[in-house]
């Protein structure tokens, strides 16, 4: 028999202690090639990089078999970012009344996506219905803006996905979804301006989005999560340069990444420098690649804690 020494992964853990996490890229560096080259980066898995969570039951991203009892809105505001009128999609609850503030989720698309990828693709709308239902998750508004803040935010087409014009359009938006977006709901919906009401999280470049929107902005978002966030993720120590204060701030710091995804890098690095600096937070690695699964059972998990139950101390 052979030594469980000899076997390949313990070889690679040997020679490579660490997975390198990826740098930030800025719109600049944004490429077909770099983007090509992340996705095939290597997955380096330390011990701690596991699953929080099996993945959510069958049927969780299902509408109830009696139909959807909220319901989805288009939402239109100016924007000054952009000097145009923009589109979010609004998921309200069963229920929704003015006669009471509902809590604000807002969740932001990847890369190649729109206002659309949320409810349509991972199906956010039914998940959050069915956790209401069952009396997993609060009634809760949710928000599904275009993260893309460029007068023309349509998603370019396959080859002009990853150009520096396009990822540039996803720093834009800090501004759009602070000074314009936010404002904008709050003034037309029953929606609590609380910060403890207030969430922020994202896929992928929404992820990134989230990450790097949400830990700054302390003031605005008390629940974070970032899904398979992409390259756009600033370094951790810009994203909680006083480990305190998160501490304090933050009711929840949700990470997730499948295991299969070239990007975990990205948030392993967060989540090691988290550790490092004891920032409560939940890191849950699943078996999944960059895609749709990871993000509907990520939501799953992440909204039925939104609003109720801190990580935090
Ligand atoms: C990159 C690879 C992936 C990148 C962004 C992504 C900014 C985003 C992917 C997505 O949103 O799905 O190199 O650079």
């Amino acid at each position: 028999m052979k030594p469980a020494l000899f076997k390949a992964h313990y070889l690679v853990l040997l020679l490579f202690p660490a997975a390198t996490a990826l740098a930030q890229e800025t719109p600049g560096q944004v490429s077909p090639e770099s983007a090509r080259a992340n996705f095939r980066r290597p997955v380096v898995l330390a011990v701690d990089d596991v699953r929080a969570f099996p993945d959510a039951p069958a049927g969780f991203n299902k509408p109830p078999a009696g139909g959807m009892q909220g319901r989805v809105e288009i939402f239109e505001y100016d924007s000054t970012v952009t000097g145009t009128r923009r589109k979010a999609v609004v998921y309200l609850p069963p229920h929704y009344s003015s006669d009471r503030k509902y809590p604000v989720l807002y969740l932001l698309h990847g890369i190649g996506g729109n206002e659309w990828e949320w409810s349509g693709y991972v199906h956010a709308d039914a998940i959050i219905e069915n956790l209401i239902a069952g009396g997993k998750a609060v009634p809760m508004i949710v928000v599904m803006p275009n993260g893309r803040a460029l007068a023309d935010d349509r998603p370019p087409p396959p080859d002009k996905i990853y150009s520096p014009q396009n990822a540039g359009g996803f720093v834009k938006f800090e501004r759009d979804l602070l000074d314009c977006l936010i404002p904008a709901i709050q003034a037309k919906f029953s929606a609590s301006t609380n910060r403890e009401q207030r969430s922020l999280a994202g896929l992928s470049m929404g992820g990134g989005q989230a990450l790097n929107f949400g830990l700054t902005h302390l003031d605005t978002f008390a629940w974070v999560g970032g899904f398979s966030s992409a390259p756009n993720t600033k370094p951790p120590a810009e994203l909680v340069p006083d480990a305190a204060v998160a501490r304090e701030r933050l009711k929840l710091l949700y990470l997730s990444s499948g295991n299969q995804d070239g990007l975990i890098s990205v948030s392993q690095g967060v989540h090691v420098y988290l550790q490092t600096h004891r920032v409560p937070h939940i890191w849950n690695v699943d078996d999944h690649g960059h895609d749709g699964e990871t993000w509907g059972s990520n939501l799953y998990y992440f909204s039925q804690r939104l609003f109720v139950t801190t990580n935090q101390k």
